[in-house]
C-alpha cells in the first residue's frame, strides 16, 4: 500500500490533506509532516480541517497554513484523509466525489478510500508519514522532524503507553538528529496552558469518584461549568488522563455535558480493559486505551449505562443471564 501512495504522489500534482474534527497531536503532526513532504517535492498542497487548530498545536511548523473547510469545492488530484475511522470523521462535505487516500494506524478503520494504507503496528500515523517521506526520497528537514516528533510524543502519551517500542525511540532519535527540539516541543505542548484550562481541570477533578473496587474512576463536567470559567473545548483536552494516575485505577470515564442532558464521554484504560469495545456499544469508537462515545439523558442514567458496561467487561458484576 505504501508503494501505491508513493506512485500516486510521484504522478500527481494537486493535493488536499485533512483529518478528523477536534484534531489531536497525531492528526495535526501527521498532516503537517505530509504537507512539508509534499511541499519539498514541489507539489501544490492545501491542509484543511473543519475545526480551528487547537491552542496546544499553534506553534507547530505550518500550523498557520491550515485552512478551515466545510465543503471541498474544487477538484484535487487526491485527498489524504489522516487518522479517520470513516469518511464522515473530517465533517467536510464532498470528499466522496474525489480520489481519497485513507491513511491510519487503527485496525478498526473502514476501508473507505480509493487507496487504504493502514499500518496497525505504527505507534502513530506520524510514524507512517516518516516512512513515506523516506520512501519518496525526501530529506527529513526540521519542519518534518518536529511534526512527526509531535505525533509520536502525543500518541504514545509522552512515551508512556504500550505502543512505545524500541522502534519509537529509534525514530525519535533520528528526528532529533534532523532538528526536532524535544524540550521546545514539550514546552509548547505541556507548559503553555491557558489559565482557564487549569481552572477547569481543578473543578472537574473535584468531582472525582470511584467504584467500590477502586478500579474504575470517573469525573464529570456539568453543562454550565465551561461558561462560568470562560473555558473552551480545547481546555478539556487531557483532563481524562489525571484520574488514571491513581494507583489502582484501571479505567477512567469523563462525562462532559456538552449540551443539557447530552454527554460526550471519554474513556481511558491503562491496563488490559479494551475501552474501544465499550464505546462501540454506545455508537462511538477509538482504540484499546482511548475511546469516546455520546449518551443522551440525565447524568445518573449515563453513569449507570457506562459504568455498568465497564463493570461487566471487567468482571466486577456478572453478565446478566438470559
Ligand atoms: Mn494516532
Amino acid at each position: 500500500m505504501l508503494s501505491q501512495v508513493v506512485e500516486l504522489i510521484e504522478s500527481k500534482q494537486r493535493f488536499l490533506i485533512t483529518s478528523h474534527v477536534r484534531p489531536d497531536g497525531d492528526s495535526m503532526g501527521s498532516s503537517l509532516a505530509l504537507f512539508w513532504t509534499l511541499q519539498s517535492l514541489g507539489k501544490e498542497v492545501v491542509v484543511a480541517f473543519k475545526d480551528n487548530v487547537p491552542y496546544s498545536y499553534r506553534d507547530l511548523p505550518g500550523a498557520q497554513e491550515v485552512q478551515r473547510m466545510a465543503e471541498v469545492e474544487e477538484p484535487f488530484d487526491a485527498i489524504f484523509v489522516i487518522e479517520c475511522s470513516d469518511m464522515n470523521r473530517p465533517a467536510i462535505g464532498g470528499l466522496e466525489k474525489q480520489f481519497v487516500v485513507n491513511i491510519d494506524h487503527h485496525s478498526t478503520t473502514a476501508l473507505f478510500g480509493n487507496i487504504n494504507w493502514i499500518d496497525s503496528t505504527a505507534a502513530a500515523v506520524g510514524e507512517m508519514i516518516y516512512n513515506l517521506c523516506k520512501a519518496l526520497g525526501v530529506t527529513v528537514n526540521q519542519e518534518i522532524a518536529e511534526c512527526v516528533y509531535t505525533a509520536l510524543l502525543t500518541d504514545t502519551g509522552s512515551f508512556h503507553f504500550s505502543n512505545t517500542t524500541e522502534r519509537t525511540f529509534k525514530i525519535a532519535s533520528e528526528l532529533v538528529k534532523r532538528g526536532a527540539r524535544p524540550a521546545h516541543i514539550s514546552h509548547s505542548l505541556f507548559y503553555s496552558n491557558p489559565y482557564s484550562k487549569i481552572k477547569l481541570l481543578g473543578k472537574v477533578l473535584a468531582s472525582l469518584e470511584r467504584d467500590e473496587t477502586g478500579r474504575i474512576a470517573w469525573v464529570v463536567m456539568p453543562h454550565n461549568l465551561m461558561g462560568q470559567i470562560g473555558a473552551t473545548e480545547d481546555d478539556l483536552d487531557g483532563i481524562v488522563n489525571y484520574p488514571l494516575s491513581v494507583g489502582e485505577v484501571e479505567v477512567v470515564a469523563f462525562f462532559k455535558e456538552m449540551q443539557p442532558e447530552h454527554f460526550r464521554i471519554s474513556l481511558r484504560s491503562k491496563g488490559t480493559v479494551n475501552v474501544a469495545k465499550i464505546a462501540e456499544k454506545f455508537g462511538g469508537g477509538g482504540h484499546k486505551n482511548a475511546s469516546g462515545c455520546s449518551v443522551k439523558g440525565k447524568l445518573e442514567i449515563a453513569e449507570q449505562q457506562i459504568l455498568g458496561s465497564l463493570q461487566t467487561a471487567m468482571g466486577i458484576i456478572p453478565v446478566a443471564a438470559d
